[in-house]
């Protein structure tokens, strides 16, 4: 069998979402079709309950370069990133929220900062991060409050200098993503700042670019997850302090 050299491989996290991935995912095969690189599609099925898995599978016999990972136990969105970020080939690889959330017309911007030698490439919806980041409908408050007091919160106890840690739509160098993901723990809300604190801890290079985020209000994402990713923002803390990565 004749391998392919993938350049981009881009992982959606899925869980019960038969009502959006289907746009999701067409729109990500209009826009990399059109591309002068090759890619490859990964929907990683957490566990839904509905019929997301089956809308994905049927989907692959239109869309071309897409597989399904389907996992039929739930397990959280930092595992199924993290499924999806090993079974990935390609020398970059992104994932990327099922509800479409960040356009993946802002790889574009991605692009020319790995081939300034940036290994890790995130968004942010904060202008503090970048210049014009924005969002078009406010937030829940309990997401704006994760967003104010949450993120200082996260801050001083594991990545310092990031005010959004949080957006789904980040991407690694190859290697970069073997070695973080290889080796996460967290496997629900708080992954996001377990991958960041470790590229930090492995002193990976990482650049951050603007969006501008349409939200979707239709959310997985319960009050309670507030709590736990500051938990587990601790946790990460904990883990680094002991060792129980190889940096
Ligand atoms: N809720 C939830 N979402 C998951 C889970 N696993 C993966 N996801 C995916 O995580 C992404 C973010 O979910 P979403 O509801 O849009 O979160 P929000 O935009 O942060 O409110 C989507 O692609 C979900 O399908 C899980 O166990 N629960
Ligand atoms: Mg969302």
């Amino acid at each position: 069998m004749v391998t392919r050299d993938i350049y981009l491989s881009v992982v959606v996290p899925a869980y019960n979402e038969a009502d959006r991935i289907e746009s999701t995912l067409r729109r990500l095969a209009e826009y990399l079709s059109q591309q002068p690189y090759t890619y490859e599609i990964i929907v990683a099925i957490d566990g839904a309950k509905d019929a997301t898995a089956s809308i994905a599978q049927k989907l692959t016999s239109d869309i071309q370069y897409m597989r399904v990972i389907d996992r039929k136990e739930n397990k959280g969105k930092g595992y199924t990133v993290r499924e999806g970020m090993l079974a990935a080939e390609g020398k970059i690889r992104l994932f990327t929220d099922a509800d479409n959330s960040t356009d993946i017309k802002y790889f574009e911007d991605m692009r020319p900062l790995f081939d300034k030698g940036y290994e890790v490439v995130i968004s942010s919806r904060n202008p503090a991060d970048a210049p014009g980041a924005s969002q078009e409908i406010p937030q829940a408050l309990f997401k704006r409050l994760l967003g104010m007091a949450g993120n200082i919160f996260i801050q001083v106890v594991a990545v310092r200098g990031i005010w959004d840690t949080q957006n789904g739509f980040k991407a690694f160098r190859n290697f970069a993503a073997e070695k973080i993901f290889s080796q996460t723990k967290i496997y629900r809300w708080g992954f996001d700042i377990e991958a960041l604190a470790l590229a930090r801890a492995l002193k990976y290079k990482i650049a951050i670019i603007p969006i501008h985020w349409y939200n979707d209000a239709r959310s997985h994402v319960k009050f309670s997850a507030y709590f736990q990713v500051l938990w587990e923002t601790v946790k990460v803390r904990w883990y680094i302090a002991g060792g129980a990565y190889k940096l």
